[in-house]
């Protein structure tokens, strides 16, 4: 056998082109089951795992780093179709403690607790990496789809003087005795940089500082934000974002068909168009149909449900665009019209809001009403109100909650499980 041959490393997911040769493995020692004279070490590397059979080898405990050197053999019955007679075992790093729950037997239904206590390495197991690898090409697609569209990623401030988004949920910092705040979303920033770009987006983390821990709410979570100038309307802007997920759909299809089957989940499909249903249409829809009275001014989490299933029904879509809310349910910075409702969307997918959207204000005059009429004060929002003194163009955006998306995209019932090490109510560690 030639030496060099040896020497490179084969990945798991390679074993098929290398039946009947010598190959060196390297990876972690997944499981590990003895037999007596026989021993099986499950190695998984960063693209699959792989059996490896040997026998009087002392085997490391599980998760530690692990070279292999073996004969790769069919095996029908072995993950992945191929195993590895191994005849050479060398530990690279030995874990000294193993791993508080079994990284192999780990099911969903495990104490959800325990599993995120445990992250640093409870996140190596094969279901939890495949949440963050769908993440992971999720984000590349939104980008690629941007960049294809003529837009220009930015990196804004996430220490900032003021909310953008209203509300309680701030985190407050001390900024050199000062106060200041954790960025709640891009949303003025990425405003004034369509001043630069025209078409601009980011995918950056931001902060809420929500009390109640819910499978939907993270603190910190990856807002995936796009905004442009010179629409003519929010439709323009749902058009843009239809685009965008079509492409990421296509990406998910290609390339994450093995994540999605880990999670029994079916691959994304995308319609020929998604549903636009404005507010008032959608309350009456869910209220006629389902006899679910719609409390609020906004859609509850049950009517977003209820509306998705609708649509699914009768539509043929898992994504709905619901539009026109009134101005009591959006943000200053929401263009509105004299009937009091705004150019605004909500993206559900599944029956669950995935996405905020629509036109902005670009008149400064009406901007300083909206602040005025909402009892706001113009403090901590100078430098933002400055910029409509210089041509801001009719703009207008959204935001993606990428960890909503992928929790369903792959039926995670946990918004926490799609980010690596989240942070919730009660959780700053790991
Ligand atoms: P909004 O506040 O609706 O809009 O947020 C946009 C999207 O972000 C996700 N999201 C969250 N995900 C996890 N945990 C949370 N606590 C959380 N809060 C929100 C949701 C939501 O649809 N500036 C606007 C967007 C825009 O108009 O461009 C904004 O931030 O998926």
């Amino acid at each position: 056998m030639n030496e060099q041959a040896v020497q490179k490393r084969v990945l798991c997911a390679e074993l098929g082109a290398h039946v009947g040769q010598e190959v060196l493995l390297r990876g972690f020692a997944y499981s590990r089951r003895d037999l007596g004279g026989i021993q099986f070490l499950v190695l998984r590397d960063r693209s699959g795992v792989t059996q490896c059979v040997l026998s009087h080898q002392h085997l490391p405990l599980p998760e530690s780093s692990v070279e292999v050197v073996g004969k790769v053999v069919e095996q029908p019955r072995a993950p992945g179709g191929y195993e590895v007679q191994a005849t050479d075992l060398r530990v690279l790093s030995a874990a000294t403690e193993p791993p508080p729950v079994e990284l192999p037997k780990v099911e969903w239904n495990a104490n959800p607790e325990t599993l995120l206590d445990y992250r640093y390495v409870t996140v190596r197991g094969l279901r939890d990496r495949a949440a963050l690898r769908v993440q992971a090409v999720l984000v590349e697609a939104f980008r690629e789809a941007l960049s294809t569209l003529g837009f220009t990623e930015i990196f804004t401030p996430k220490i900032v003087s003021a909310g953008a988004e209203g509300g309680a949920n701030l985190f407050e910092i001390d900024y050199f005795g000062r106060r200041a705040y954790l960025a709640q979303s891009p949303q003025l920033y990425k405003q004034i940089m369509v001043g630069v770009f025209e078409r601009v987006f980011e995918t950056a983390p931001v902060y809420r500082a929500e009390e109640h821990a819910t499978s939907r709410h993270l603190n910190e979570y990856l807002s995936l934000d796009a905004e442009l100038g010179f629409i003519d309307s929010e439709e323009d802007v749902m058009d843009v974002e239809e685009e965008v997920l079509r492409h990421v759909t296509r990406r998910l299809r290609e390339d994450c068909a093995a994540e999605f089957a880990l999670f029994g989940a079916d691959l994304p499909d995308f319609p020929a168009r998604i549903p636009r249903i404005p507010l008032l249409e959608a309350r009456r829809l869910v209220t006629e149909t389902y006899g679910h009275a719609v409390g609020g001014k906004d859609l509850d989490p049950e009517a977003e449900r209820l509306l998705s299933q609708y649509v699914r029904e009768h539509l043929g879509s898992d994504y709905v665009f619901v539009t026109k809310y009134p101005r009591a349910a959006r943000p200053f910075y929401a263009y509105f019209e004299e009937d009091g409702l705004t150019r605004s969307f909500d993206l559900l997918y599944r029956g669950i809001e995935i996405t905020s959207g629509g036109q902005r204000i670009h008149d400064l005059e009406m901007l300083r009403r909206s602040l005025r009429e909402r009892g706001m004060s113009e403090e901590g929002f100078e430098g933002y109100l400055e910029v409509f003194k210089h041509g801001m163009p009719p703009h207008g955006g959204f935001a993606i909650g990428a960890e909503r998306l992928t929790a369903k995209l792959l039926g995670i019932q946990n918004v926490r499980f799609a980010r690596a090490f989240p942070r919730d109510r009660h959780r700053l560690t790991p």
